[in-house]
């Protein structure tokens, strides 16, 4: 039987398991990434592995979150990650030479790799024909010492693309297509795979565009073939000899097929406040925009940067519109400007930024009061651009571009304009003196550590039974945005008792205490929640800053992947409801008692749960491997791998 490309990758890499749907496998990481925000929290995890350096064949530390430098906290921190670098063998990208993915697409990514990255769109690189998964911190930092990754076999989906995009329809379209088909729950444990001959038609960093959304629909991850467009980027980046063809067999077999006919699509838009809401613009057209962000991992690349210089050349941002950019990397950068693009998106009126996550992550460029703010980044979640009363919506460079000059929402076939193409360059402009290389004599680096790093929190094992209380209960798709903020509160990530201080900020402001309260009268805290918790990112303060105050258990209808890792990775007990109407009676501050809980875990029985203040009782399931119940029950990874 014939192979595709998810099976021809994970098969070559597997250490563990059967590749059998469903079943845990474990896999060899290759490469690794990590980024400033979740990087220092990774790295002393790392630190304390004892491991005097990285064993996977590349490890890249991006800073490209954190860099607005307000206070020490940062600067202090890339100084940390820059030592650490130096003395493990790990390269540095500065701050200042891009976002993680699109440097990462440019510079280091390989066809039939796997990388292993601490953020949740790392399947950017799946655009080169890679097996990209974004984890939490402290799985990455496992993977740096030269352990496997463990992960649910996948179901592999065949996304079949055919015909080709029409002017003005872009790569974003398509994944905005593929939300609109798929949204955003209801696909763990699934890879995209990409075919079909509309493939041909795409760029690489059009492919990435499609990876790197893969994320929002929570999926493991999404790839595309590696062929000659694949082989004609690398080679236009100076590392043709990194190129490896890789296909699908021609009878290769898939669990399901979707096609999507190119030709037919339309501009489209993720309205508030899920990138799942999907609408066309024609049905937004005319409302008024008062933001235009364009950039971010998702839509930074030369190609969409060099379109919207020639949509805007000549003309002049509207009076009522804040326009931003945030390129991709220094090389765009440089791209542009050697091209002359930047002269014309300067004199559009563009405010330009470094090449960061800035406007995405809500740690700049927050819009004003009840904005209507259109970006071309991948996340709409409330209260992501650090202004709550604000309302995202993600769209193409192409129509951002229309809302920039019109003032309102535009479909960019309405401008009276010939389609500016752009064919992807022969040659790029590169220069790595951004990347710094690790130290020859490891042994001379002195890690440097600031008071913005404090001690790692400890875990204690599993208790016998949990007695707590529901300090929260929340409804369907709490992003770890709502769980923990970035943004503003960003620079506290080296901090965890400081951090905490801001769980479920954005949802309930009285949570930290009320938790930090229980947990000093020696009672646990559990969370309840509806379906699809913990959206979004990979960021394990998600699980680690709950752990900080006392949470023990999280009941939900269901969990989306990587946070249901972290959660098992700091020893907290991702459970779902037998019936889910059993949702319904629970209420916060009531008491539960999940009994027997230790014996059950360890023989994998299932869980009865005492509501001591309503007096029921129901019935909790989990789906936890042999060894993710030997994580939980030693009380997290770290403690799991001492005992070992
Ligand atoms: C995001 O887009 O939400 C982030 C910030 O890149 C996160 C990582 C983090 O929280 O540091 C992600 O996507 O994993
Ligand atoms: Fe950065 Fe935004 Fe991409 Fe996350 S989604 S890596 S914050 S640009």
């Amino acid at each position: 039987m014939g192979k595709n490309v998810t099976q021809k990758i994970l098969e070559t890499h597997l250490v563990e398991g059967k590749l059998e749907q469903g079943k845990e496998i474990a896999i060899r990481i290759d490469q690794t990434l990590t980024q400033d925000a979740t990087g220092t929290m990774a790295y002393l995890q790392f630190e304390a592995m004892g491991v005097p350096n990285v064993k996977t064949e590349l490890s890249v530390s991006y800073i490209d979150h954190n860099t607005i430098q307000v206070g020490f906290e940062n600067a202090d921190d890339h100084r940390y990650l820059q030592s650490i670098a130096a003395k493990y063998g790990i390269y540095l990208s500065r701050a200042g030479n891009g976002i993680c993915h699109q440097v990462h697409l440019e510079r280091f990514g390989k066809p039939t790799k796997t990388l292993l990255g601490s953020d949740s769109h790392t399947p950017t690189a799946g655009g080169l024909g890679m097996i990209a998964i974004g984890a939490g911190g402290l799985d990455v930092a496992v993977a740096m010492a030269g352990e496997p990754f463990y992960l649910t076999c996948p179901k592999v989906i065949k996304i079949n693309l055919k015909g080709k995009l029409n002017p003005w329809v872009s790569a974003k379209d398509v994944v905005l297509t593929v939300l609109e088909i798929f949204t955003t729950k209801g696909n763990v444990g699934c890879v995209f795979e990409y075919g079909g001959e509309g493939v041909t038609t795409l760029s690489v960093p059009e492919r990435a565009t499609i990876t790197n959304m893969g994320a929002e629909c929570g999926v493991t991850t999404s790839v595309f073939p590696s062929d000659e467009i694949t082989r004609q980027f690398l080679a236009a980046q100076g590392r043709e000899t990194d190129w490896v063809e890789l296909k699908a067999d021609p009878d290769a077999e898939y669990d399901k097929v979707v096609d999507i006919n190119l030709s037919e699509l339309v501009p489209l838009a993720a309205v508030p406040h899920s990138p799942g809401n999907i609408k066309t613009v024609t049905e937004l057209a005319g409302t008024a925009v008062n933001q235009v962000c364009i950039g971010s991992c998702t839509n930074s690349s030369y190609k969409d940067l060099m379109i919207v210089s020639k949509i805007l050349k000549g003309k002049k941002v509207h009076p009522s519109v804040s326009f931003v950019i945030s390129p991709g990397s220094k090389q765009v950068i440089e791209n542009l400007a050697r091209d002359g693009a930047l002269a014309d998106l300067y004199s559009a009126g563009a405010r330009i930024t470094e090449p960061v996550c800035g406007f995405c992550i809500g740690n700049s460029q927050s819009p004003q009061t009840d904005a209507v703010s259109i970006r071309t980044s991948n996340r709409n979640f409330f209260g992501r651009s650090g202004t709550k009363t604000a309302n995202l919506y993600l769209t193409s460079p192409q129509t951002a571009a229309a809302a920039v000059i019109t003032g309102k929402f535009t479909d960019p076939r309405d401008l009276e304009m010939e389609y500016p193409f752009v064919e992807m360059p022969q040659k790029f402009y590169t220069d790595d003196s951004m990347i710094i290389a690790p130290s020859k004599t490891p042994g001379q680096v002195e890690v440097y550590r600031g008071p913005n790093i404090a001690e790692l929190p400890s875990n204690l094992p599993m208790p016998s039974e949990i007695s707590g209380i529901v300090t929260i209960k929340v409804g369907d798709k709490i992003t770890t945005d709502h769980i923990i903020p970035a943004g503003a509160r960003m620079k506290y990530r080296s901090n965890v008792p400081k951090y905490s201080e801001f769980v479920f900020e954005i949802v309930d402001e009285s949570f930290s205490k009320r938790a930090t309260k229980i947990r000093d009268a020696g009672q646990y805290n559990i969370i309840v929640a509806g379906l699809s918790y913990g959206q979004g990112s990979s960021r394990e303060h998600a699980a680690l800053c709950p752990m900080f105050l006392g949470v023990k258990a999280v009941i939900a209808k269901s969990f989306e992947r990587i946070h249901s890792a972290n959660l098992i990775n700091f020893g907290i007990i991702p459970l779902t409801f037998k019936t889910e109407t059993d949702y319904d009676q629970i209420d916060s501050g009531d008491k539960l008692q999940i009994v027997n809980l230790r014996q059950a875990v360890s023989n994998n029985e299932s869980l009865t749960v005492k509501n001591v203040t309503k007096q029921t009782e129901f019935q909790l399931n989990y789906h936890l491997s042999e060894r993710q119940r030997d994580i939980i029950l030693a009380g997290g990874m770290l403690t799991y791998i001492k005992n070992k």
